[in-house]
């Protein structure tokens, strides 16, 4: 079983933990917004080691919509290169889990409709995109059948 790495950014290793060690039911909302956060769980591309990171919920049917925003910053989250070199993830919505494949969705009509419902749940998606100049990538996670 390779390693876990948490977060270096204290906040973020700290909902993880709680998230993941309450068994879904604390530390599931982003600060005390009440947005739903999941646990996205996945292989980093250079170390092996796993990785774990909270992501807002935005659902598409039964697949789940990763934004890979980043607040805004210059540069796309390592995350985005993990899930690029291996798509193979695990995501926790609350208590309940599910293996998955995480595509990224290049700009078309399809990526269009994806980001809508992403900034329709967690508006300050709009936001982040008019702060970089980077298109942010959006993944669509699908069950593994
Ligand atoms: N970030 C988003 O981008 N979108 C969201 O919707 C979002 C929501 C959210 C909600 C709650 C919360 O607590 C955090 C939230 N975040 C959201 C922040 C998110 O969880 C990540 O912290 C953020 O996107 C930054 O991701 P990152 O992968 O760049 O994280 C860095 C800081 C990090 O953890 N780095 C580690 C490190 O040790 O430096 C891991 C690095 C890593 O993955 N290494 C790879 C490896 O092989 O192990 C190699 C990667 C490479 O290319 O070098």
């Amino acid at each position: 079983m390779p390693e876990y790495i948490p977060s270096p950014i204290k906040w973020v290793a700290d909902q993880v933990e709680l998230y993941e060690g309450s068994g879904g039911v604390d530390g599931i909302t982003l600060r005390d917004t009440g947005m739903p956060v999941i646990i996205v769980t996945n292989k980093g591309w250079k170390t092996g080691a796993v990785r774990k990171t909270p992501l807002m919920r935005v659902v598409d049917g039964d697949n789940y919509i990763l934004i890979a925003s980043q607040g805004g910053r210059p540069k796309h989250p390592l995350w985005y290169h993990n899930l690029k070199s291996d798509p193979e993830v695990e995501i926790r919505d609350e208590t309940k889990v599910f293996d998955m494949i995480a595509t990224e969705i290049p700009d078309s009509p399809e990526r269009s409709r994806l980001w809508d419902l992403a900034v329709a749940a967690y508006p300050p998606y709009h936001d982040y995109q008019n702060k970089t100049e980077r298109l942010i990538p959006v993944f669509l996670a699908t069950q593994i059948s």
